[in-house]
């Protein structure tokens, strides 16, 4: 498969998976599972085909392996806005943990420390470089370090996505380097 081919069926994947299930009439159980043969019909039904070997084609080829696939059923392993209960096991984090995001945030992530924003947690990295890849989504980033032993300490809980994305409810500001 060309590489445009595979970027947009995992764009596909990521706006129906994550966000808007809806849209081409597909259902999500509580822990954001979609039912594959529901999926490729459902797909098919709104205008863009694909077969279950491309699909299984993008998840093992995945850069990020955003999803999971189990016998008939799909889902993404992060980053959604729809509420969902992953129920990834909880971890926990190292000392530190990071965030990248832009100067004009800022103010904000201060006053409030890092809220989920659309999202149904707050992401976080295990390292600067890849938190810089993810601020530089939005522009120049900048990279900040979570005190993440601390909050743990404090009993606040983490979870870790299968692809070493680490999930929390929120970041008080006292826990930003
Ligand atoms: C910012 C991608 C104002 C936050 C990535 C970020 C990640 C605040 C934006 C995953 C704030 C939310 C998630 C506050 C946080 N006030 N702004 N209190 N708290 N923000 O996209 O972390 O490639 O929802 O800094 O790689 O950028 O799609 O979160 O800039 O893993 O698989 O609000 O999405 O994964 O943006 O990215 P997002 P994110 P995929």
């Amino acid at each position: 498969m060309d590489e445009r081919r595979l970027v947009r069926i995992s764009k596909y994947l990521a706006k129906h998976l994550r966000h808007d299930p809806g849209r081409i009439g597909l259902t999500l159980d509580p822990a954001g599972w979609a039912d594959v043969p529901a999926l490729l019909a459902a797909a098919a039904r709104h205008g863009f085909p694909f077969t279950r070997a491309e699909l299984e084609h993008v998840v093992a080829a995945n850069d990020k392996r955003r999803y999971a696939l189990d016998g008939d059923r799909i889902r993404a392993v992060q980053g959604h806005s729809i509420g969902v209960d992953l129920a990834h096991p909880s971890a926990t984090p190292p000392e530190f943990l990071y965030h990248g995001t832009v100067a004009r945030f800022l103010p904000a992530i201060h006053r409030e420390g890092l809220r989920p924003m659309n999202r149904h947690a707050v992401h976080l990295s295990p390292d600067r470089e890849t938190a810089r890849s993810v601020g530089s989504r939005r522009g120049e980033p900048v990279v900040l370090a979570v005190r993440s032993g601390r909050m743990a300490a404090a009993g606040h809980t983490f979870q870790l996505s299968p692809n070493g994305v680490w999930l929390t409810s929120h970041v008080p500001p006292e826990y930003l380097a």
